[in-house]
């Protein structure tokens, strides 16, 4: 009589199986099949996709863009690093900081009319500054900016013709830190004293732009492109949603003190909950347009809580809890600290061996540190 033998197919896509094959559909490792051959398994892109939950990864940015690290560090100018003080954490690709190790740089925290007023500006700076230090960047200074009302405007371009010494300008820094605003607000007050123009420029050996703008016969300022930050919820939600998550003025801060079987929804975006026993004082940092909904914890809250139309924003690409991804984060720090989701903002809370649990889109950056305000 024939024989029947079971294929072993994706529990998910219903692929067959296959172990030979990295880039064919259906592809598993070896040891996998080895160690479950009765399991329900998923082929890899099926568990990259639905289960995936890995660390929280760096952004991907424009290989291209390396063109144009090499050439500073060739010429060896000023860099006018563009942090946004919002979304801080996006900036640092430890790719990007690494190639601008050698460079003298100019740190602007741009934004700052985003955050509470009360902030203590020293203090922030002081923090701006050691955040870029530990990440290896020689930082000769740093300003914070907005140009939403205007502040320090004129600051940071005395302070750029004071540390340039005659060299060129390279203004650098992730997509939405605010490059472009700054230079506009600078070219309100510029007058071109050469004979060159200003003009839109192509990198060497790549094909991204940016201007060019002559502050004498012998140098320029360069407003480089922003590096893109995929790892950002803004790169996971919708147009209208973006917009409700960028905060548009200084954010209120709320505090909560979360105990244990509590969850935070930040709409329908992102949940923090505290999965030790002792209750916890958290202050948080998001847009205003963002409802913040603290309520118990049970099985199946976020769909429950969806189906009621009880959280806002929400995503149409986050329809169910398998959207997101889940971390458990212990803090093993004393003192103040703050754990982020990149684009949404943060909280802050005192370190006491807590855990807490942090679901975010899937894909999205999540990271803790030091408080930074
Ligand atoms: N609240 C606030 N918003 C700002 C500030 N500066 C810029 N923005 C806003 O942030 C967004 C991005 O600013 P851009 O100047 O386009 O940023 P960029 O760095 O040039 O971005 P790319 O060109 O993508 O690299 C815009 O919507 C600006 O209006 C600021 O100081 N405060
Ligand atoms: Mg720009």
């Amino acid at each position: 009589m024939a024989e029947l033998k079971k294929v072993q197919r994706c529990y998910h896509c219903g692929v067959e199986l296959q172990t030979n094959d990295e880039n064919s559909s259906g592809y598993i490792r070896k040891e996998i099949l080895a160690a479950y051959p009765e399991g329900l398994l998923l082929c890899d892109k099926c568990f990259n996709t639905q289960r995936f939950n890995s660390k929280p990864k760096e952004a991907n940015f424009d290989e291209n863009y390396l063109e144009i690290l090499k050439e500073i560090q060739e010429k060896k100018p000023l860099v006018v690093y563009v942090i946004d003080l919002f979304s801080f954490e996006g900036s640092f690709i430890s790719k990007i900081t690494e190639m601008l190790s050698n460079v003298d740089v100019l740190v602007i925290g741009n934004k700052r009319d985003l955050l509470p007023k009360n902030v203590d500006n020293s203090k922030l700076k002081e923090y701006v500054s050691h955040r870029l230090r530990v990440s290896k960047l020689k930082v000769l200074d740093v300003i914070l900016t907005s140009t939403n009302p205007n502040y320090n405007i004129e600051e940071m371009f005395n302070k750029i013709y004071e540390l340039r010494n005659g060299r060129d300008v390279y203004f650098v820094g992730a997509s939405l830190s605010g490059k472009s605003a700054l230079i506009a607000e600078f070219l309100k007050m510029y007058k071109n004293q050469t004979s060159s123009l200003i003009k839109t420029i192509t990198f060497k050996n790549t094909q991204l732009r940016g201007f060019q703008i002559p502050i004498d016969d012998n140098s320029y300022i360069f407003e480089t492109p922003g590096t893109n930050i995929d790892n950002s919820i803004l790169s996971k939600v919708e147009r209208s949603v973006q917009n409700l998550i960028i905060p548009k003025k200084s954010v209120v801060e709320k505090k909560f003190r979360l105990g244990k079987d509590q969850v935070l929804f930040l709409g329908g975006l992102a949940s923090i909950s505290l999965i030790s026993d002792k209750k916890c004082n958290i202050t948080l940092y998001v847009s205003n347009k963002i409802n913040v909904l603290s309520t118990k914890n049970k099985e199946n809250i976020f769909e429950s809580l969806l189906n009621k139309n009880k959280l806002k924003p929400i995503s149409e690409n986050l329809k169910s809890f398998a959207d997101f991804d889940v971390y458990d984060f212990q803090v093993t720090e004393q003192g103040m600290r703050d754990i982020g989701i990149l684009g949404l903002g943060w909280f802050k809370f005192k370190g006491e061996n807590q855990t807490f649990r942090i679901s975010v889109p899937k894909g999205v950056f999540i990271y803790t540190t030091r408080s930074k305000i």
